[in-house]
């Protein structure tokens, strides 16, 4: 027996328990256990039955994701799932934790399936650009019928223990793991219970079902590879016998491990844990209790930031400079409620608990007693200096004091105050009861403690929090600066807004930077061009010509029909616009620029290696931890395609040198802007990569 698979006995059932923390994830060791624990009580005449469980906190988890890519090692998975598939002693998995991936496919090689009510089970690998390589494609259509099996496969979502055993996944829940599961292997004995095979039951589809399911989905799973191969695997259980459907499960999953679309996704998965691992704030730094919030500013930011703690159950009061701002404010919250519950995503009733989470003032004086006080009033420095020496009056001791600002310098507003260790940046996403990313920024004083609260509580109201360091735009918007700014050079130098927005569009962001500044509204850059006027660098090319002319015209984007391009009235859909492109050319014409052709790859290129270039600076400048902290930023804050893991990945992925080749052509060509950041330059001397930095 391998260390990691215990074989033992209650009266006639053989328990084997598998015992690989942290997940019970099925290493090679784990599955040469297994083989070897199975053929024990095969072996053993006394035994009538047996039971497989998880030690720890968790059933099988899935495999072992750090093998992929590795050489096989240890007893192939689909011969262990063989053996107890064709055991001729009856097999009950005990589910507790999550049964995912390998995990629930082996609890379906198992004969019947045992869980715990807070149990979860699901084949979450799509998640990771795969698909379930070990007979899930096969045996969970089998189970639940075509239908609920693509949804279940291509979604990768968890289902509850009661729901499972209605789908007939799970055939018995109870509350005692290993005696509620011995009891009911005893029971099947004594029921002389068949040992079920899920191969053997028929599998069929209406006509087209994976058609239409292909056309529904097309936009969701546009630019992934795995999805699309689920679909093929369940079409083939319906079309094909169970072994021709195994072996087409097989190639297709082959497909997909070694695809880059997969490796990008492998690499996000541990990225996103890797976030939280912060070298001078160890993982045991005490955490306040955030049991109350303060909120400063009810307007779009500072309501959806609010919305964020009330989903979690944590009181929130609002404070706002008048009632009439209150009420506005209040307003948007419950609207934003109300549509989720008119769309079924939320039960009345459960809004209206979160409602009565929320107070308001215009007092300062009502919120002092909060643990956590976030601000989210206009960019002005001056007004946020204000108000967080205010703060410092009011606040009591030990409060976290935090700004929503987007790119101001914690460090300043913390001067503000006599607590700057108290002092730290929370940067929430627009529309920030729904965005993912929330960027801690630290600041100089920002003690360990601050710091892993707002880590810690960003991840409780369901963020992925990632800690940033405190320079202008932090991590995802001084990167966002360079994206944006090329895009404007591009159309002076002869592209047109709706070929730059394409060929975003078609690499896998969900829009363009000219759709997308239609929709964040023109009007916020044209100002914070205004506002940096007199200080731009003197050796800078100034890119907001273009956008500058388009918002004298009163066009600020979607928010006044129209900006680079034209709206419909209650349509979203960018219409070009004569006049806009007139202002291109002539911007063009004005600054002698021979408008010319680009390719897709050009734009690209141009658009995109910004953010490449301006991360391995930020990354020198220690302003980022790692530079997987930057691809989990740019997935989850701009959506930059998962199958392609982030700038950071994928410039590794494309070659650094390869990445600097460009940048020396666009430098020599445009000047200061492409200038290679030294880091790169180190990095292709040295012919190392940004997964080298990993490791620092
Ligand atoms: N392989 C290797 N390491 C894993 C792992 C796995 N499957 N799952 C988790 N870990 C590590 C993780 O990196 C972290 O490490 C620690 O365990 C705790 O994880 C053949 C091909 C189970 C819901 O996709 O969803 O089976 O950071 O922080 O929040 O068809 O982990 O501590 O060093 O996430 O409590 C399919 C992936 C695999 C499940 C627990 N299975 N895991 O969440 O802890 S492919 C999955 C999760 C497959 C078959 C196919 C979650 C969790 P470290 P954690 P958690």
């Amino acid at each position: 027996m391998s260390d990691a698979v215990d074989f033992t006995k209650q009266g006639a059932i053989g328990v084997i328990t598998v015992n690989s923390p942290p997940v019970n994830a099925l290493s090679a060791a784990v599955r040469d256990g297994l083989g070897a624990a199975f053929d024990k009580g095969q072996a053993d005449p006394d035994v009538k039955a047996m039971v497989l469980l998880g030690g720890g906190r968790t059933f099988i988890a899935g495999a072992d994701i750090r093998e992929f890519g590795q050489p096989p090692k240890g007893k192939p998975f689909h011969e262990v799932l063989l053996a107890m598939e064709n055991s001729t002693k009856l097999i009950v998995a005990a589910i507790h934790g999550t049964a995912l991936g390998g995990g629930l496919e082996t609890a379906l090689c198992c004969h019947y399936r045992f869980a715990v009510p807070a149990a979860l089970v699901g084949l979450p690998e799509v998640k990771l650009g795969l698909l379930p390589g070990a007979g899930g494609t096969q045996r969970l259509p089998r189970l639940v019928g075509a239908e609920k099996a693509l949804d279940l496969i291509t979604s990768g979502a968890f289902v509850p223990a009661p729901q499972a055993k209605e789908m007939g996944i799970v055939d018995e829940v109870g509350d005692d793991l290993l005696a509620g599961a011995v009891a009911f292997a005893e029971t099947l004995v004594a029921e002389n219970a068949p040992l079920r095979k899920i191969r053997d039951i028929p599998c069929e589809a209406d006509a087209g079902l994976f058609d239409t399911y292909r056309k529904a989905n097309a936009r969701k799973f546009r630019g992934f590879l795995a999805p699309w191969k689920c679909i093929d695997c369940v079409e083939a259980a319906t079309t094909l016998s169970f072994d021709e459907g195994i072996a087409r499960e097989r190639a297709l999953f082959m497909e997909c491990v070694t695809s880059p679309e997969s490796a990008a996704q492998r690499h996000v998965f541990f990225a996103e844990r890797e976030v939280a691992k912060i070298p001078d704030v160890p993982k045991d730094t005490p955490m306040k209790d955030i049991k109350k919030v303060a909120m400063i500013g009810a307007g779009t930011m500072g309501g959806g930031i609010a919305m964020n703690f009330a989903n979690a159950g944590i009181p929130v009061i609002m404070l706002e400079v008048t009632q009439e701002n209150l009420d506005k404010g209040m307003g948007i919250i419950q609207r934003n409620y109300q549509n989720t519950v008119n769309k079924g995503g939320l039960s009345q009733a459960k809004m209206d608990q979160r409602m009565a989470l929320f107070s308001s003032t215009t007092d300062l004086a009502d919120i002092g007693d909060a643990d956590l006080v976030i601000e989210a009033v206009f960019e002005k420095m001056e007004l946020k200096k204000e108000i967080f020496a205010k703060l410092d009056g009011v606040m009591k001791p030990g409060a976290i004091l935090a700004s929503n600002t987007s790119t101001l310098s914690i460090d300043e507003i913390a001067s503000a105050t006599k607590r700057p260790e108290s002092v730290i940046g929370m940067h929430f996403f627009s529309p920030a009861n729904v965005m993912r990313l929330l960027e801690v920024v630290r600041g100089a004083k920002s003690s360990p403690e601050t710091i892993a609260t707002a880590m810690g509580i960003g991840r409780k109201v369901g963020k992925i929090s990632v800690l940033v360091g405190n320079c202008f735009g932090f991590v995802g918007n001084r990167m966002l600066h360079g994206y944006t700014g090329e895009g404007t050079f591009l159309l002076e130098n002869g592209a047109l807004p709706q070929q730059v927005d394409k060929a975003i569009f078609d690499f896998g962001l969900p829009m363009g930077p000219f759709a997308m500044g239609d929709m964040a509204g023109l009007d916020v850059g044209w100002l914070v061009r205004k506002a940096r006027a007199a200080d731009r660098p003197t050796n800078e090319e100034y890119g907001g010509t273009i956008p500058d002319r388009i918002c004298e015209l009163g066009r600020f984007g979607q928010k006044t029909a129209g900006g680079y391009y034209d709206y419909k009235e209650g349509d979203r859909t960018p219409i070009p616009n004569p006049e806009v492109q007139g202002i291109i050319e002539q911007v063009s014409k004005e600054k002698n620029i021979a408008r010319r052709e680009f390719s897709e790859e050009d734009i690209v290129k141009r658009c995109l290696y910004p953010l490449i270039n301006i991360g391995a600076q930020i990354l020198a400048e220690g302003m980022a931890m790692r530079p997987s902290d930057i691809d989990i930023i740019y997935i989850n804050g701009y959506g930059f395609p998962a199958y392609r893991g982030g700038p950071m990945a994928w410039a590794d992925a494309i070659g650094l040198e390869n990445v600097l080749a460009d940048i020396k052509r666009f430098h020599a060509e445009f000047g200061e802007r492409w200038r290679p950041a030294p880091l790169l330059e180190k990095l292709v001397a040295e012919g190392k990569n940004f997964a080298s930095l990993q490791a620092a």
